[in-house]
């Protein structure tokens, strides 16, 4: 009679804490039941329904760092994100689950860590096959289920399908070189794994990041203006001949906008996803934004990349769906070097605060972002929250809200912790612990203050760099920070802490093995993440592959 009650009660016994939800379904289900025994229609039933499916907005900006934003110190402007932090939630312990673009896209999308998928280490490029398979439920099809309109607007990353043209014909430029990949696609074909086969109900993206070839936009899963010219925003290759990287940010604020309007007065609720491409390279800020920071080019883009975001509010002001839509803006990793560091910390800009290393990093500088939630009269406007949490849990989180944890699947987001708890004030923990991801797919385990790097270096961009560190053997093997007294990891404590260490080693081989890390049947991975050093093996043979 009432299945909403079951579904989440065995959802807050499974990922969350139960707390207030569950109390205020009890009272939900009393006023139910007195209003059918007085034969009043059960309208506060649907009313309940309807506010628990707010529309939900993801904004991911793209290698942007801890400290690239204004309440966090940053010295560019970012008012309409500061504006989310003061109207909602900020959480300070907040990663993505890989240092790198792809694979944190896969973690957000899946609810399941990065390092499961085929892809053990890197990222994909433009030509790539899809990393995600069509059998996989993402959050986009898990929303649809749930009654929801889906959308992507930005950067996909994570391979598209593309068809070949027939015959093995490889076309040359219409003029100018013939440069790089991607000659010998069929563009007047649709891809066969982009996102609107995957759940997404329409789409605009482009393929890879905004310096990776083919140069082109797709709508729905085809190619809007086909690549027949050489263009470069870095890595020269076939364009669209009126694509210009200098434009996609107004693109896609345009496209956002245009999404919203649309759906603002449907019945369903919606879910749009916006990647977007900056402050990644190429750093080209449009006119309109050049000189507008106090730390050039990059910061410049900091403040357009805010533009969009604040494009984005507007829209929900101006139609009148701000008070129900949950808008969280996180990046899917640090600050990269692109951005030349020393140069704005020499200005008086820490883009990754005082974390250690930047993007590609095992350190916090390369995973540990700015998150923060809006969800007028849910969420407590400018709170803050220490609890640890992960772009991966947006799958659990999302499916709490609208409905409960119960509806995931036993080979669905494997790993994906609701925070709802958190956005209601809960001091309750979301997760047992976490593990993180570097370029080089070298691993970092993190439980409470402690955090223990299965690598010697950096794992990434920083020094010392793991072809570095493995060949220095004054540098032990694995590295263990504590956090809380040494937050920037200056001082490697794991000869003071041996059985801590083989705790944690433990723990991540059981999470490796498992396939999940959510309660719930064992899963498998696609394939053994072979990515450890000798020397780690050497040391911890078993985080090997099991034979
Ligand atoms: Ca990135």
């Amino acid at each position: 009679m009432f299945p909403f009650l079951v579904r989440t009660c065995a959802a807050g016994c499974r990922r969350s804490s139960v707390g207030r939800s569950q109390q205020a379904m009890q009272r939900l289900m009393i006023t139910v039941v007195v209003a059918l025994a007085s034969q009043v229609v059960v309208s506060r039933s649907l009313t309940a329904a309807a506010v628990d499916k707010p529309n939900i907005i993801f904004i991911l900006a793209d290698d942007q760092g801890y400290g690239d934003v204004s309440h966090a110190g940053g010295l560019a402007a970012t008012p309409h994100i500061d504006r989310l932090a003061t109207e909602g939630m900020r959480f300070t312990d907040a990663h993505t689950t890989s240092s790198v673009c792809t694979p944190t896209r896969y973690g957000i999308l899946t609810g399941r860590y990065n390092w499961r998928s085929r892809l053990k280490k890197s990222v994909l490029f433009g030509l790539d096959k899809p990393l995600i398979p069509k059998r996989r439920t993402t959050v986009a099809r898990f929303l649809g289920r749930r009654g929801y309109h889906t959308g992507v607007v930005g950067k996909w990353h994570l391979g598209l399908g593309w068809q070949k043209l027939p015959g093995g014909e490889v076309r040359k430029a219409e003029q100018g070189k013939t440069q790089g990949g991607g000659w010998d696609i069929d563009y007047a074909r649709p891809v066969a794994g982009g996102p609107n086969t995957l759940g997404f109900d329409e789409s605009f993206i482009i393929p890879a990041s905004l310096d990776m070839f083919p140069y082109v936009y797709l709508r729905n899963d085809r190619t809007v203006q086909a690549a027949t010219v050489t263009k470069a925003f870095h890595r020269p290759g076939p364009a669209g001949k009126d694509f210009e990287a200098v434009n996609c940010l107004r693109d896609f604020a345009r496209e956002s906008r245009d999404f919203i309007t649309r759906n603002s007065q449907s019945d369903k609720p919606f879910f749009l996803y916006l990647p977007l491409t900056s402050p990644h390279t190429p750093i080209v800020p449009s006119p309109a934004w050049q000189g507008k920071s106090p730390l050039g080019p990059y910061g410049d883009f900091v403040m357009e990349t805010d533009w969009v975001v604040g494009q984005v509010l507007e829209e929900l002001d101006k139609r009148g769906i701000a008070e129900n839509t949950l808008v969280l803006f996180t990046t899917d990793n640090g600050c990269s070097p692109a951005a030349k560091i020393p140069a704005l910390i020499a200005k008086g800009h820490r883009p990754n605060a005082h974390w250690r290393g930047h993007k590609a990093d095992i350190f916090e500088g390369g995973h540990r972002v700015p998150f923060v939630v809006r969800w007028p009269g849910r969420v407590k406007a400018g709170s803050q929250n220490d609890r640890l949490v992960s772009t991966v849990d947006f799958f659990a989180t999302v499916a709490d809200i609208t409905g409960g944890t119960d509806q995931i699947t036993a080979g669905e987001a494997e790993d994906s912790f609701s925070f709802l708890p958190a956005l209601r004030g809960d001091s309750a923990q979301v997760r047992p612990y976490l593990i993180h991801h570097s370029i080089q797919g070298q691993f970092a385990i993190r439980r409470g203050q402690w955090k223990l790097c299965l690598c010697p270096g950096s794992g990434g961009w920083s020094a010392p760099r793991p072809n570095v560190a493995r060949k220095n053997k004054s540098l032990p093997p694995v590295q263990l920070f504590d956090l809380t007294a040494d937050p920037s990891e200056t001082t490697n404590v794991q000869d003071q802490h041996p059985q801590r260490v083989r705790e944690l080693v433990d723990l991540l081989v059981t999470a490796i093995r498992q396939g999940r890390t959510t309660p719930g049947t064992q899963q498998s991975n696609e394939g053994w993440p072979n990515t450890f050093a000798k020397r780690v093996l050497t040391a911890y043979p078993q985080l090997d592959a099991p034979r």
